[in-house]
């Protein structure tokens, strides 16, 4: 028995050394300390040795144990700590590697000119205000003198959701909001998205965008009109921009005008960029309608104002040649990444 001890603790020891993983480790656990391991068989015959002999057997039994046990633990260290080593090398990041870029996004070329006239008007004393976009007919209608037999009220132009709630055509029943919540003086220029019932091609869509401007106060004339509007596209194209009148006709004012811009390309000779004419149709303008400032609950005896709306989409073709208002809203990066 002796002997047969010693053989299993050599045959043990040399096993665990050569062991090269921690799973084998724990079959040479239960091969050697198991409940049916060689150890504990050998411990069963205990049982057959002399009263003498057992004492003597039993000691060399648990020195055999507490060796073996001692050798499984070392080994388990050297195992782990290897283990450790293996995944830190194959987890190694070098962090001084330059990163992967990651494509970047543009401002939207609409943007970019709306933060533009923002900016003009801003440095102007105009403050920037929105409304809703689903909006009551008499607002966007009524209030601002069309009445109900008016042709821009036709129901195949307006996208209606009741007989009285619509999404707004223009931007003005924000400014008539505005009139109706606030005393003049009023300095206000309203961005925002409109929506009309037209057939989608290179220049129409069922939304755009307007940006539509309002100052009332006393003594307001059409001569500060002019002037607000001569410095905004002197600050938009440059100080030799020239703007001209053509009287008009608006319901929401009185008088009303046309305004044209010189042809930056040409400088009023005439090319393709503005079709011959050497000017260019940039917004639409006039005075405040009376009627409009008092559906709006503001004296007409004691104010007066002025008013003006331009396309968005127009102005930024125009400055960027594009000729299709499509691209706009596909949102293809090639485009958008030109601007
Ligand atoms: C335009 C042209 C002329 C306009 C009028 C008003 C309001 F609410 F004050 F009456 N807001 N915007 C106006 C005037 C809009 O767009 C071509």
């Amino acid at each position: 028995m002796r002997e047969a001890l010693e053989k299993i603790k050599q045959i043990a020891k040399k096993e665990l050394m050569d062991a090269q993983d921690i799973k084998s480790l724990d079959n040479l656990r239960v091969k050697y300390l198991g409940k049916k391991g060689e150890l504990t068989n050998i411990l069963k015959q205990m049982g057959k040795l002399s009263s003498e002999e057992r004492p003597v057997m039993g000691q060399i039994a648990n020195q055999v144990k507490t060796e073996i046990e001692n050798a499984l633990d070392a080994s388990l260290v050297t195992l782990k700590e290897k283990a450790m080593n293996a995944k830190l090398l194959s987890e190694k990041i070098d962090v001084t590697m330059p990163g992967k870029p990651s494509p970047m996004g543009n401002k939207h070329p609409l943007n970019v000119v709306l933060d533009e006239i923002e900016e003009i008007f801003l440095g102007m004393g105009f403050s920037i205000v929105d409304g809703p976009e689903v909006e009551y007919d008499y607002y966007n209608f009524e209030a601002l003198n069309l009445p109900p037999d008016h042709p821009a009220r036709d129901t195949q132009d307006t996208f209606y959701i009741t007989d009285k709630i619509m999404l707004r055509s223009q931007t003005s029943p924000v400014q008539v909001r505005e009139m109706e919540k606030t005393t003049p003086p009023i300095r206000i220029i309203a961005p925002g998205t409109v929506y009309r019932s037209d057939e989608v091609d290179a220049t129409h869509s069922p939304f755009f965008h307007q940006i539509e401007g309002l100052v009332v106060d006393k003594n307001i004339t059409m001569a500060n009109l002019r002037w607000t509007l001569d410095t905004f596209v002197k600050k938009m194209y440059g100080n030799d921009a020239q703007i001209r009148f053509r009287p008009h006709h608006f319901p929401f004012t009185e008088p009303s005008a046309e305004v044209d811009v010189m042809c930056f390309n040409c400088h009023g000779k005439g090319c393709r960029l503005c079709k011959g004419e050497g000017w260019i149709e940039i917004l639409g303008a006039g005075m405040v309608n009376p009627k409009v400032l008092i559906n709006a609950g503001i004296d007409p005896e004691v104010y007066s104002g002025f008013a003006f709306g331009m396309g968005l989409e127009r102005i930024v073709m125009r400055k960027y040649a594009v000729d299709d208002i499509r691209l706009f809203y596909d949102n293809d990066v090639r485009f958008l990444k030109q601007f």
